[in-house]
């Protein structure tokens, strides 16, 4: 770590005013409004679980980390799916979401399985993540795939409908064929005053002509939003504004996987360092890092560092003393150690959480712990 690098002593609100990225930025002040620093890992078994938790746990946190792969009955609908009721619990109690995705493959296929595909991440998450084995032109691949979504996104289908008489009862075939026109697709239909059908192929143009009472247009066109949106609420009651803050921005976030807090990881330093290097030239995509100190070393560096393999040892308990791995390879640290002397600055929190036996008074728990850590530091 860099132990000595002014972003451990810098508030997280003069952190916003400098960050390069307009999410971490806007992170930086959430967790100001918040008194938060804490990532909920929802690890749970079933979308219905999720929603709940996401819903209980919300005031405490910053970021509530999915992975959407192993949650059964996801529903990838769109617009009333489990990633658009996640994204309209996170405006309702101020989060963000953090699909745990690690991506790492050849450019081409981690843009396609960002932003298409059944689960469409790039829609609901505001943030993921990614190994950087496969080298540093798959970041820019996803860098232009989430800037390209982005500019699509500022744009929204227009859609009129109008409904005239023809004010001549002159017509030819040419009107009765779909045609486009400048400004978009625009699809003209004849209503026939009997039967219901339109555009009917196999009556004379006499005989339709007596028929027609109706044009009805349909014109759909592209154009831009002043305040882009994606789908809100589909629950009645969570398409409230979380208060004090405005909607995130819609640039999505990258978090580049440069350490593990698994025991035996094959991270090597040179890695971590090719990480760190990817996220110079990304500044505007890389929010920072999935780490276990901070990685902030040059002068202007502003990187944000979230960090898994947190947990409190049982109330009551000494605070700072060691904690069990799982026995599965994932090592524990407290919120004290990781943020106070490792420099990070948000942890994630799994197990620690869920398997409470009330979740959501420990999220409550370890938002205070870890703050508390915060401020200690920047004191
Ligand atoms: O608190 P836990 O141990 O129940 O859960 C930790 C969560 C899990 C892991 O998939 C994830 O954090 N994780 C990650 C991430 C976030 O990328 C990296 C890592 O090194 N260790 C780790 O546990 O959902």
């Amino acid at each position: 770590m860099a132990s000595r690098h002014p972003t451990l002593k810098t508030p997280f609100f003069e952190r916003a005013k400098h960050a390069d990225h307009p999410l971490t930025a806007y992170l930086y002040r959430l967790m100001v409004l918040k008194s938060s620093n804490l990532c909920l890992s929802a690890d749970v078994h079933t979308a219905r679980d999720l929603l709940a938790l996401a819903d209980k746990a919300g005031p405490s946190i910053v970021v509530l980390k999915t992975h959407y792969d192993l949650i059964s009955g996801w529903d990838y609908n769109p617009v009333t799916g489990t990633g658009a009721r996640l994204a309209a619990l996170a405006r309702k109690h101020g989060f963000l979401i953090f699909e745990d995705r690690k991506f790492v493959d050849i450019g081409k296929t981690v843009q396609m399985q960002f932003t298409a595909g059944t689960a469409r991440i790039i829609e609901w998450a505001h943030i993921t993540n990614a190994n950087m084995d496969a080298g540093k032109d798959m970041v820019r691949a996803m860098a232009e795939a989430a800037a390209k979504w982005k500019e699509r996104i500022n744009y929204e289908v227009k859609t009129s409908v109008t409904v005239g008489t023809p004010v001549s009862d002159h017509f030819d075939d040419e009107h009765e064929h779909e045609h486009e026109h400048e400004n978009g697709d625009t699809l003209s239909r004849l209503e026939p005053r009997e039967n219901g059908v339109s555009n009917g192929g196999s009556r004379d143009t006499e005989a339709r002509k007596g028929s027609i009472v109706s044009i009805t247009t349909v014109t759909q066109s592209f154009e831009p939003v002043d305040s882009p949106r994606l789908p809100k609420s589909t629950t009645d009651g969570d398409d409230n504004l979380f208060p004090g803050i405005e909607e995130p921005p819609m640039d999505r976030g990258l978090l580049l996987l440069a350490q593990m807090s698994t025991k035996g990881c094959l991270m090597t330093p040179a890695y971590t360092q090719a990480c760190v290097e990817a996220a110079r030239d990304h500044k505007g995509f890389v929010m920072g890092f999935v780490s276990q100190e901070s990685l902030n070393s040059a002068p202007d560096d502003n990187f944000i560092h979230i960090t898994p393999g947190c947990k409190l040892p049982p109330e009551g308990e000494e605070e700072n003393g060691q904690v069990e791995g799982d026995g599965l390879g994932q090592q524990y640290n407290t919120p004290a150690k990781l943020i106070g002397i490792r420099g990070v600055d948000i942890v994630i929190v799994g197990r620690g959480i869920i398997e409470a036996d009330d979740p959501p008074s420990e999220a409550e728990r370890y938002r205070r712990k870890a703050w508390t850590a915060y401020q200690a530091r920047v004191a």
